[in-house]
């Protein structure tokens, strides 16, 4: 298949490209590099060196004699986006090009309207670019568990059947989330729904939970083929940081009372799922909704695992909460239609964990302690420029 993934720049997106490519496929990157950018303007950085992409790119080439076509640009410019997909004539279109990081979304007002503006209208462009093209174009679109929320009764994988005063229809998974960067997915998923009623698009959301995990057979193939590592407060995930303050003995910093439940994934079976959804698209006016994730635990479990598992003492501190988030609730979510098309999940082993304290180690000298303290208050609005933190 011909695929292209947008956001093949960033911490998922470059793996999966390699997978895709690793397995058979045409693949072009489209990446405006925006997410380097974050970096300079917040002084963090990733964990793990990471090449330019053109450079990976290149490696890749030499590796396995596989090409991968770049296209730097930005999804806001529909002209560009229509161009690139006009020329590229893909089958697939797998779309991770969104800012991800919900405290960034909390900022300020500047950076929550620019997480939705980014998200929103880039996925509106891609929309408007695939219903002009070609309507077969099967998009697969990375949207997140968080949509959700934490609500009291079973989450579905996008749909459930209501029933109200005797009458019954099937509805999109009512959604609650907790940051502007998670409303931004909702809204993305309410357009992308109505693209495929009004215009019969083929389109996947695939649901996914908190990444965990920095390396893929393709990534291990060479220092120059790694994707990023994030630990910082704005960008780094949960599971990540915890093993990352455990590498350096500092205490795994649990959020409030740490009994919030959260799904997660290993980032070798994200690429996967990836793969499993482009190769088995949706229908024609399908909007099919996946929970791509494999298991939940709570925040004092993910710390007890990582604890248990670090062959050092590890403590866990309780830290004052800078979201707003119930910590206190029912969890349980359906994730059965990826494996029926034939996920094998990697659970939380020993193995990852180790193979990711081995790769922490060898960078500990890079990390800025400072940049773990985090530093957004839910709580707060600073609509002023420059106000913040
Ligand atoms: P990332 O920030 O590392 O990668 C996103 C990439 O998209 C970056 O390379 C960035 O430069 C690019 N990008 C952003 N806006 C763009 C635009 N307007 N035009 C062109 N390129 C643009 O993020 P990630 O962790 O790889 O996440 C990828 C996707 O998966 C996101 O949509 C995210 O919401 C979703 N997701 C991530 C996680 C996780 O734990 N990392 C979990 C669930 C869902
Ligand atoms: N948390 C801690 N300690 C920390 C960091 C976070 O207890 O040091 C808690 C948070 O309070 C939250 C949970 O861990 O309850 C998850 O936080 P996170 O930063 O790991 O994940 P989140 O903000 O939800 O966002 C990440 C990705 C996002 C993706 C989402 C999947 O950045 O792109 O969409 O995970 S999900 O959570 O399923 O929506």
């Amino acid at each position: 298949m011909r695929i292209l993934v947008l956001g093949g720049d960033g911490y998922l997106g470059w793996p999966t490209a390699m997978y895709l490519s690793a397995h058979g496929h045409d693949v072009a990157i489209l990446d405006s590099g925006v997410r380097r950018q974050y970096d300079h303007e917040l002084g963090s950085t990733t964990l793990v060196p990471i090449e330019s992409l053109h450079s990976r790119v290149r490696v890749w080439q030499e590796l396995t004699g596989a090409a991968i076509a770049v296209r730097v640009g930005d999804l806001m410019d529909a002209d560009f986006t229509h161009e690139v997909i006009r020329s590229f004539g893909p089958d697939s279109i797998v779309h991770f090009a969104e800012q991800r990081s919900a405290p960034y979304s909390m900022i300020d007002r500047k950076h929550a309207v620019y997480t939705q503006t980014n998200n929103v209208v880039g996925t509106m462009n891609v929309m408007f670019a695939i219903g002009d093209i070609d309507r077969d174009i099967h998009l697969v679109k990375l949207g997140t568990m968080g949509e959700y929320g934490t609500p009291n009764i079973d989450i579905e994988e996008g749909w459930l059947d209501v029933t109200h005063k005797g009458r019954t229809d099937r509805m999109l998974f009512p959604k609650r989330p907790g940051s502007f960067y998670h409303l931004s997915k909702v809204h993305d998923s309410h357009n992308l729904e109505f693209g495929c009623r009004v215009w019969g698009l083929r389109v996947t959301d695939l649901n996914q939970g908190i990444v965990y995990g920095q390396e893929t057979e393709q990534t291990a193939l060479d220092p120059r083929l790694a994707t990023r590592f994030d630990y910082d407060a704005v960008f780094g995930t949960v599971l990540n940081r915890f093993a990352i303050q455990a590498v350096l003995g500092l205490p795994l910093s649990v959020y409030g009372g740490g009994t919030q439940t959260r799904a997660v994934i290993d980032i070798r079976d994200t690429v996967e799922c990836v793969r499993l959804a482009c190769e088995n698209p949706a229908d024609s006016g399908e909007f099919r909704v996946f929970n791509q994730a494999t298991e939940c635990f709570s925040l004092a479990e993910m710390a007890k695992v990582v604890a248990n598992t670090f062959p050092g003492p590890v403590d866990i501190e309780h830290v004052d909460n800078p979201r707003v988030e119930l910590e206190n609730h029912h969890y349980a979510f359906a994730h059965t239609a990826l494996e029926s098309l034939g996920l094998q999940p990697h659970l939380l082993s020993d193995t990852l964990l180790a193979s990711m304290f081995h790769v922490i180690e060898q960078h500990r000298e890079l990390v800025d302690v400072e940049a773990l303290r985090p530093t957004v208050n839910w709580r707060r609005t600073q609509s002023s420029p420059g106000a913040w933190p």
